[in-house]
């Protein structure tokens, strides 16, 4: 089957056809590839925090940073349902650094006070709603996000982004179908990287576009080159328009690769043919756009060398930080579900915190605890 798929940059970052060229600013451009090579040193200082101990959990987006053009045409009011690869889309949107590197090391310096796994991010300031762990929840969630707005008459839109196996899941049906049903103002996002952890995307689906799959539910599937950030961005800045201007859903599949592992959990070479990975660097996102910016005499080999310098020490800074924070205490557990703690949770709070003190298992007078 052939299938046309958006480019808007060939591998080697030159352009397929200068006619389509997408009018971003000179500052957006630059401000998407900042947040790329952001992410990419992220991932790497995750990856090396979770191998010294220091957290339990990491996930990488490396590879699929071009993600981060679905972010450019969203506006402030707009709704985020990521999966667990989004990174670059909370970085552009303005997910502090801090919150972020808290969040994986659940200490006192993470809003969550620890009470969600590692890499399971949530800003609410951004629109940023909590990673759910059962894969493709979130599809569901924004489809009803997208037509409360609807109903509400907000100008709002929903965007959701889940992977290939999450097209599997009866969430990923149940918000496809809704959201053409009631035309919701959503964009379903899915990064086919080719691999739900170690299943190849064809034991995943007989139906080898994902973006074919739109059809189902009435409404358009494209499909784009995942690893050019101009034509993730043109594609979803047409889908987010005809969201906003009442013409329903859109599903975009991003055709991409995960160049690394599923998480710090497991070993792709077991599973994932080392050719494969060769290919796949030859189209890396970051380089193909680094390219096309010093060929827009807009970026410089120089200006990239401080670049990597700066976010390398950001994100030191940052984790030094961060790991100042102590443990978060033993009550926050019970603390912030309900406005006023039922009794049942305030006896079980006392016999536990009673339980820990005469063990001596606090670590300071805030009763933080160590996990
Ligand atoms: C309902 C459910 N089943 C299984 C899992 C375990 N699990 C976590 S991630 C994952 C793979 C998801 O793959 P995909 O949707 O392609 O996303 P990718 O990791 O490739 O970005 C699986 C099976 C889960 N979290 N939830």
């Amino acid at each position: 089957m052939t299938v046309e798929m958006v480019q808007i940059l060939k591998p080697d970052g030159s352009l397929v056809n200068s006619k389509i060229e997408p009018k971003i600013s000179e500052a957006d451009l630059k401000k998407m590839y900042r947040v790329m090579v952001l992410t990419r040193f992220l991932d790497e200082r995750g990856l090396t925090l979770q191998r010294q101990g220091r957290i339990g959990f990491y996930v990488t987006s490396t590879g699929q940073e071009a993600i981060v053009g679905s972010a450019l045409p969203l506006q402030k009011e707009d709704w985020i349902f990521p999966a667990y690869r989004e990174h670059a889309v909370g970085l552009f949107r303005g997910f502090p650094l801090k919150v972020f590197i808290g969040q994986l090391f659940g200490n006192s310096e993470d809003l969550n006070k620890g009470r969600q796994m590692p890499n399971h991010f949530a800003y609410a300031p951004i629109h940023y709603v909590s990673i759910s762990s059962p894969i493709a929840t979130q599809v569901a969630q924004a489809a009803g996000a997208a037509i409360a707005s609807k109903i509400r008459k907000d100008s709002a839109i929903a965007i959701t982004y889940c992977g290939d196996g999450g097209t599997s899941e009866g969430e990923f049906h149940a918000g496809m179908n809704f959201a053409g049903a009631f035309k919701a103002p959503c964009v379903f996002f899915c990064s086919n990287n080719q691999y739900a952890i170690s299943v190849p995307v064809e034991k995943q689906t007989a139906q080898p576009v994902i973006a074919e799959k739109a059809k189902a539910y009435g409404f358009p599937g494209i499909r784009v080159d995942g690893n050019d950030v101009l034509a993730v961005y043109q594609v979803v800045k047409e889908a987010v328009t005809r969201a906003r201007e009442g013409q329903g859903p859109t599903l975009i599949e991003a055709f991409t690769f995960r160049m690394g592992a599923h998480s710090s959990s497991d070993d792709p070479t077991r599973y994932c043919p080392k050719s494969k990975l060769e290919e796949w660097s030859q189209k890396d996102p970051i380089k193909r756009f680094k390219t096309y910016l010093i060929s827009k005499k807009l970026w410089s080999e120089a200006e990239d060398t401080k670049l990597i310098e700066q976010v390398k020490q950001e994100i030191s800074d940052t984790v030094t930080e961060v790991m100042k924070g102590t443990p978060p205490s033993l009550s926050s557990m019970f603390e912030e579900v309900y406005q006023e703690m039922p009794l049942n949770l305030q006896w079980q709070k006392e016999e536990l915190l009673e339980e820990a003190r005469a063990k001596g298992e606090f670590l300071d007078s805030s009763e933080a605890f160590p996990l």
